[in-house]
């Protein structure tokens, strides 16, 4: 595992693994951490097939660093708000599945990043908050469309307005997150979770991550219209003749049953 200023990077196998790791301050984010965080992801994209973020310490992340925000002019925020857009735009419709294990506080922008990935795994510690009301602030990396997506709008103005708080079993039935495990198991699950994505065909994965959101976007027409040419382009690559083959001629499992 290599350490840099504001974050862990190690690759394992085929899963690039991100550990935010700024304990003393709950993982806050700076303007000096969004861009390790974009260097890092570039290199997770040419590194490995799936990604993992995580965070060190008793939080997964307190969202946004105000002692740093707090000095900001307006144009330096909109300038902050637009690059968190960016960097998050780099995971959530960018080359590569992300997961997120998360635990602890997972509040304000700290949500937001884990708005961002695919799949969200949280222990049983975790709990979700969007303290801006609160603040005097408002959401500026992503969460009034990322945030709102999941969980819907009404939910999100409850806990902007209220300073509501939700508990990870909250949050799985709220659409926040996808998978409860216990406290100190969502690391391994989501590692576990984004090896398995990694196995899967890259053109496959591309058009999950990138397509779904931006189909969302659409009407409904032009949705299924797109959505024939992704099938198609998909489905005729040698990769898929290959992975299709291998089931007609019995040389790969089926489809299992759920466990449990
Ligand atoms: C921080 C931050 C921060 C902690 N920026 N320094 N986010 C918030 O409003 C959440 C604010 N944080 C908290 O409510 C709590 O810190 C936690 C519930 C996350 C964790 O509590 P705890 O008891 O484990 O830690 P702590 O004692 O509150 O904090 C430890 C140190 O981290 C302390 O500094 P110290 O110098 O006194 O040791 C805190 O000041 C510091 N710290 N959180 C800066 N966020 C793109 S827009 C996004 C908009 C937002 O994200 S708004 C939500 C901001």
């Amino acid at each position: 595992m290599e350490s840099f200023t504001y974050l862990t990077y190690e690759v394992r196998g085929d899963v690039a693994i991100l550990g935010l790791n700024r304990p003393k301050k709950r993982n806050a984010i700076s303007d000096a951490f969004v861009e390790e965080l974009a260097t890092l992801i570039r290199r997770a994209e040419s590194e490995a097939k799936a990604g993992v973020i995580h965070g060190h310490g008793p939080h997964f992340c307190a969202g946004l660093d105000l002692a740093e925000h707090v000095k900001k002019t307006p144009f330096e925020g909109v300038h902050g708000s637009r690059r968190w857009h960016e960097v998050f735009g780099w995971i959530q419709k960018g080359k590569l599945p992300w997961f997120a294990a998360l635990h602890g506080a997972v509040v304000g922008g700290g949500l937001e990043l884990a708005s961002s990935v695919q799949v969200r795994v949280a222990d049983r510690s975790a709990f979700f908050g969007l303290p801006e009301g609160q603040r005097g602030i408002f959401v500026g990396g992503g969460a009034s469309v990322r945030s709102a997506q999941l969980m819907g709008v009404a939910r999100m103005q409850d806990m902007m307005l209220t300073g509501r708080t939700v508990d990870a079993d909250t949050a799985e039935r709220w659409n926040i997150v996808q998978y409860v495990v216990d406290e100190g198991a969502a690391l391994d699950k989501a590692v576990e979770l984004a090896a398995h994505a990694a196995t899967n065909a890259e053109i496959s994965n591309y058009a999950i991550i990138n397509a779904l959101p931006r189909i969302q976007d659409m009407g409904s027409d032009d949705g299924l219209f797109v959505e024939s040419f992704i099938a198609s382009f998909t489905a005729t690559s040698p990769e898929a003749e290959e992975r299709l083959n291998a089931f007609l001629n019995k040389k790969v499992g089926k489809v299992a049953r759920p466990e449990g």
